[in-house]
């Protein structure tokens, strides 16, 4: 990443790397943890890729300073990583605390503090305990209010030392991949319906959870909360095509809308995706009451209820108009969108299906952020780059995309005046990358699953990464004279 100019990016800039608990964790029953619905969704069969599970993963439970010696050999800043709601709380509730638990996570966030790296953590990155699952899980209306107290232990017991929090990532990912789709846990496919349920709660949950810290936790505290949500930057197919612009409108209207106009605009979802659910529920006959709940007025409003913008950006489509396709006449998610991203051809793919390499698509999405939601500070929680097939540790193209990347946020920087405070790198190790097992590497770090010791080995991107951070950290620091 030689030749990146890094003093655009601010003194403070934070220099991160991100994971999340049951992609490196392992542990998945050690020492009183409780199972989450990635180990029952794991365990059945057929679900993930060669029914890989997470069981073991990096063992980061055990090898928490192998972690620490990559995360210090980065240099970073800023780790970001997500703590086990069942590791924490076996059954999900506060009447049982696992106080190895608690113990393990005061470890992580004391050594990480030690070392002058400032911790973000996360609430809830996909891994619900089995226990709330089984009462209903993200559709059940109680799991709020569950969440908030949760949340709450959280705070009472790590706030002190950590300022940065995530309540929910992703929440289109989880509702819609765990809940439509089927394919991430609990494994859920009742298109068009739990979907929309799903959602409302991680937005009620994440709401209750920020109007705890606001009241009872900030004044101390003095952190700040917000919920990460994953975007694609996406443009009409055909710019021309007024159709293919309507398209556009309404994929933005189902995925980064969803939730960013209740939170950052209007406290409810847009008119766009309320029209089109009524107006297709109607045609297609459903008489069960709206599927996409409204928010209440006896419980507190999710408009403002986030201290920064959280941003997880991979890649871009092109969307067009889902014409003809019989998803168009039966009741889903897809179908009330009625719009398809496809791949631009000219985008190179990098590993995993899915991810097209464009990273100006970034420089876009943080400008439209600023212009369409808020002018808070941005911080980009996850973006990364994949590998498959047989291992490369000299990955001169991920480097490649890395330096790319870093300098469009450059770019959005200084020349759109986007309030970028930090960006994190997906991911710190290779890990379990959900339904694509260990098949799939997004990390700085090799590492070694085929032998006990799960031997960490630093990628060349990772060498180039830690060469950015201190390039900028020696430029910026501030000159004795
Ligand atoms: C993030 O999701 C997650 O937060 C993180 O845990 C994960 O490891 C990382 O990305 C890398 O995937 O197979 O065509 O059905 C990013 C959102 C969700 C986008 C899954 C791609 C797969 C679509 N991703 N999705 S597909």
């Amino acid at each position: 990443m030689s030749g990146l100019d890094v003093t655009v990016f601010p003194h403070d800039f934070a220099w991160g790397a991100a994971t999340a608990a049951y992609q490196i964790e392992g542990g998945w029953d050690m020492d009183g943890r409780g199972p989450s619905i990635w180990d029952t969704f794991c365990h059945a069969k057929g679900r993930v890729f060669e029914d890989h599970t997470g069981d073991v993963a990096c063992n980061s439970y055990q090898l928490w300073e192998e972690d620490l010696k990559c995360i210090r050999q980065l240099g970073l800043t800023h780790y970001r990583l997500s703590i086990s709601w069942s590791r924490l709380l076996p059954d999900g509730t506060t009447n049982h605390v696992n106080p190895k638990g608690v113990a393990y996570y005061n470890k992580v966030i004391d050594d990480l503090i030690a070392g002058g790296v400032t911790p973000m953590i996360t609430l809830y990155h996909m891994d619900l305990p089995q226990a709330l699952q089984d009462l209903g899980g993200w559709s059940s209306k109680e799991i709020a209010d569950i969440f908030e107290s949760y949340a709450r232990f959280c705070f009472k017991t790590f706030g002190d030392r950590v300022k940065l929090w995530i309540t929910v990532n992703e929440p289109y990912v989880c509702a819609k991949l765990g809940h439509e789709d089927g394919i991430f846990a609990p494994g859920i496919k009742n298109p068009g319906i739990s979907v929309y349920l799903a959602g409302h709660n991680m937005l009620r949950a994440h709401t209750k959870a920020w109007h705890t810290y606001n009241a009872h936790f900030r004044p101390l505290q003095a952190g700040q909360v917000s919920l990460a949500l994953n975007s694609d930057w996406v443009e009409a197919l055909d710019p021309g095509s007024s159709k293919d612009a309507a398209a556009s409108e309404r994929y933005k209207a189902f995925t980064l809308d969803w939730f960013a106009c209740p939170v950052f605009c209007t406290g409810d979802y847009s008119e766009t995706m309320r029209a089109r659910i009524e107006t297709r529920s109607f045609d297609l006959g459903y008489k069960q009451g709206s599927r996409l709940p409204r928010f209440t007025k006896d419980e507190p409003s999710p408009l403002g209820t986030a201290d920064f913008f959280a941003l997880n950006y991979y890649t871009s489509r092109k969307v067009k108009d889902l014409n003809g396709d019989s998803k168009k006449n039966e009741l889903s998610f897809e179908g009330d969108q009625g719009a398809e991203g496809v791949v631009d051809p000219s985008w190179p793919i990098c590993g995993v299906h899915w991810l097209a390499v464009v990273p100006d698509g970034l420089r876009k999405l943080l400008k439209y952020i600023k212009d369409t939601y808020t002018s808070l500070p941005i911080y980009i929680t996850e973006n990364g780059f994949s590998q498959m097939g047989p291992v490369q540790i000299e990955d001169t193209d991920r480097s490649q995309f890395y330096k790319d990347t870093l300098q469009e946020v450059g770019k959005a920087i200084s020349q759109d005046r986007v309030n970028v405070k930090g960006y994190f790198a997906w991911s710190l190790l290779d890990n379990f990358e959900w339904s694509d097992g260990y098949s799939v590497r997004f990390g700085l770090f090799h590492v070694d699953f085929s032998t006990p010791d799960l031997k960490r080995t630093i990628y060349r991107s990772g060498r180039d990464y830690a060469a950015v951070i201190s390039k900028h950290r020696s430029q910026t620091k501030p000159k004795n004279i």
